[in-house]
C-alpha cells in the first residue's frame, strides 16, 4: 500500500487484538455497542473508496433485453418495464453507480404507464422511437431522440406511446438509492390512474426557454427547473457554437451544464446533468472528483479510461465513473465529433460541501492503461 495511506501511524486506529480485547468486543456486542477503533479506519478512509466499480453496458445487449421484456410483462403488471443497470460493486443498492439508479425503459404503441409520484427525482434521456410522451405535473411533453427530460421529486408523472407510434426506448436516471439510504422514500399513485393534461403542449419551454429572456412577473418558485424538456437540436447547436468560441476544458472538451433558467443552478435538487462534445480525435486529460457520474453516448464512438481500465463505447452505450476515480475520454473518430450526455449527484455533493477535484499530473495527464 502507498505509504501515504498507512494506518500504522499515530492518529489512526492500530490496536492489536488479544484475548482480553476479544472478550471485551463480544461483551459490547451484547449491548449493541462496539469499539470505534475496530471500525474507524474503515468508516473513515483516508480518501473516498467507492464500492461501485467503473463499468460499461453495451446498448446492443441491453436493447435486446428491453425488447424481450416487452413480450414478457405489461406496464399494468410491472408498473414500469425497465432493465436496470446493476453495478457489480453495489448489488445491494440496485445502483448503477454510487447512490444513483439507472435503467432502460421500453414501451410499445398504445401503452401507458400509470401516473405516480415519489421522493426520488427522475430524469430521462431519449434513445429511439416515435410517438412517446411523458406527462409531468399535468404538462404533456413529447419525447424525441437525445432529448433530456426531468421529473423532479414529488411531481406526478406518467408515460405513454401514441397508438400510431413505434416501440420507444429511453434511459431513466433516479436518485432512488440515495432517497432510500436517507430513509426518506415515499411513493404515491395518482388517484385518477393517469393525469389530466391541463396545459398546451410545449408551454414551459415557450415561457421559460427563450435565450436570455424571462417573462417579467413570472411566478416560478419551485426548487427545480421549469424547463421539463431540453431538446437535442438546441443542445447540439449550443455546443457547436461554443466549440467555435473556445478550446473547452482540458478534462471534458466542450461541456455545458443543463441549467435552471431562473437562477442558473442545477436542474433539480439532487441530480444534475451535462452534455459534452469531444472534437474529432480529441483525447482529454484525466482528472477525478467526488460525485458519481453516469454517461450515455449521445453521438459517436470512442473510449474512456476509468481507474486505469479502458472502456470502448459507441452510440447509446452507458458507462459509469464512481466517485474519486480518475477518468479521461477519447473520441476515436478524427473526422466527426462525439457527444456524451451525463448525469450526476453533484447538487447533493455540493450542498454537503463534499466537492473536491484533482488533476492527474503524471504521464502528460494520461493514465496508464492496466486492463
Ligand atoms: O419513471 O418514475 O426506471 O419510479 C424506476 C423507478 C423509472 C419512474 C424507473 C421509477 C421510474
Amino acid at each position: 500500500m502507498d505509504d501515504k495511506f498507512s494506518d500504522e501511524v499515530l492518529g489512526r486506529a492500530r490496536v492489536k487484538n488479544n484475548e482480553k480485547l476479544a472478550s471485551f468486543y463480544d461483551d459490547l456486542k451484547n449491548y449493541s455497542t462496539g469499539a470505534l477503533w475496530e471500525v474507524a479506519n474503515d468508516i473513515e478512509p483516508w480518501e473516498p473508496a467507492a464500492p461501485s466499480v467503473p463499468y460499461h453496458w453495451s446498448y446492443e445487449v441491453t436493447r435486446k433485453h428491453v425488447v424481450q421484456s416487452i413480450d414478457l410483462v405489461t406496464p399494468e403488471e410491472a408498473a414500469r418495464r425497465v432493465v436496470y443497470f446493476s453495478n457489480p460493486g453495489a448489488l445491494d443498492k440496485s445502483a448503477c453507480v454510487g447512490w444513483l439508479y439507472s435503467g432502460i425503459q421500453g414501451m410499445k404503441p398504445g401503452e401507458r404507464a400509470p401516473a405516480h409520484a415519489h421522493s426520488s427525482s427522475a430524469l430521462r434521456f431519449i434513445i429511439e422511437g416515435k410517438g412517446a410522451y411523458t406527462v409531468v405535473d399535468h404538462h404533456k411533453v413529447p419525447l424525441g431522440g437525445n432529448d433530456f427530460v426531468i421529473t423532479p421529486n414529488g411531481v406526478w408523472h406518467d408515460h405513454g406511446i401514441a397508438e400510431d407510434g413505434e416501440i420507444s426506448i429511453w434511459q431513466d436516471g433516479l436518485d432512488i438509492p440515495l432517497a432510500k439510504a436517507m430513509d426518506a422514500s415515499f411513493y404515491s399513485l395518482h388517484p385518477e390512474g393517469y393525469q389530466p393534461i391541463d396545459f398546451p403542449i410545449g408551454d414551459l419551454p415557450t415561457i421559460y426557454g427563450a435565450p436570455g429572456l424571462l417573462p417579467v412577473n413570472h411566478n416560478w418558485d419551485k426548487p427545480y427547473s421549469p424547463m421539463f424538456k431540453y431538446p437535442w437540436d438546441k443542445t447540439y447547436e449550443a455546443l457547436k457554437g461554443l466549440e467555435q468560441m473556445t478550446d473547452g476544458c482540458e478534462f471534458d472538451g466542450i461541456i455545458m451544464r443543463y441549467t435552471n433558467p431562473i437562477n442558473g443552478g442545477h436542474v433539480m435538487s439532487t441530480m444534475g446533468a451535462h452534455m459534452q462534445l469531444l472534437r474529432g480525435g480529441e483525447h482529454t486529460k484525466a482528472h477525478r472528483h467526488t460525485g458519481s457520474i453516469v454517461y450515455h453516448v449521445a453521438k459517436g464512438q470512442g473510449y474512456s479510461v476509468i481507474g486505469g481500465k479502458k472502456f470502448e463505447w459507441k452510440e447509446h452505450d452507458v458507462f459509469v465513473v464512481p466517485s474519486w476515480v480518475w477518468h479521461e475520454h477519447c473520441n476515436t473518430n478524427s473526422k466527426d465529433d462525439a457527444c456524451l450526455f451525463s448525469f450526476n449527484d453533484l447538487p447533493t455533493i455540493e450542498k454537503m460541501n463534499f466537492y473536491r477535484e484533482e488533476a492527474y499530473t503524471e504521464n502528460g495527464g494520461h493514465q496508464e492503461i492496466v486492463a
